[in-house]
């Protein structure tokens, strides 16, 4: 396994659609490693490949609390097949725009439909904070963020704090 850099605001590469992988093969395994152990030094509870770089439609998830045992989730062009009519709010936040963090509503139960680590074809229902998080990183798949569901003047304000940032060098 190898710890990857995660990509942040404003890199394109996060607006980007990312292709859905023809199976679960050798390198995607190795890719499924690298996230997961990027994910957990990061600290964080989901991640997306294309936060490393690579836009291929790969998610881990894992949402167990740093004294227990941990339980990785592996999803391969993970699919929402049903979403409650009822939203839920959570202060969310990202990897990719660290430090920022805002309330977002989304369905409060959703059902997807993923291939494993062994490739094998299954279906999840979520809710609470594993409904929240698999929904935020299918958006990174599609080049959405959560500060997408912000108001305008947050979103600017944040976007316009990264440039900047960038601009001296990552600060
Ligand atoms: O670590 C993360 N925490 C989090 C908290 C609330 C809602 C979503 C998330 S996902 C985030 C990691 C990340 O950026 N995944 O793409
Ligand atoms: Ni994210």
């Amino acid at each position: 396994m190898s710890l990857r850099e995660i990509i942040t605001l404003p890199d394109p590469l996060l607006r980007q659609t990312s292709r859905p992988v023809s199976g679960v093969d050798k390198a995607a395994r190795k890719l499924f490693d690298d996230m997961l152990e990027t994910m957990y030094a990061a600290p964080g509870i989901g991640l997306a490949a294309v936060q490393i770089g690579v836009p291929q439609r790969l998610v881990v998830i894992d949402l167990s609390k740093e004294d227990e045992e941990r339980k990785p989730l592996f999803m391969a062009n993970p699919e929402i097949v049903s979403a409650s009519e009822a939203l839920s709010d959570y202060e969310e936040g990202c990897l990719s725009i660290p430090e920022f963090y805002e309330m977002v509503a989304r369905p409060s139960e959703v059902k997807v439909r993923y291939l494993d680590r062994q490739g094998e074809a299954r279906e999840l229902a979520a809710s609470g904070i594993l409904a929240t998080c698999i929904q935020h990183e299918i958006d990174h798949l599609n080049g959405v963020l959560f500060i997408d569901y912000v108001s305008k003047l947050k979103r600017d304000r944040v976007i316009k704090k990264f440039v900047k940032a960038q601009k001296l060098g990552k600060l």
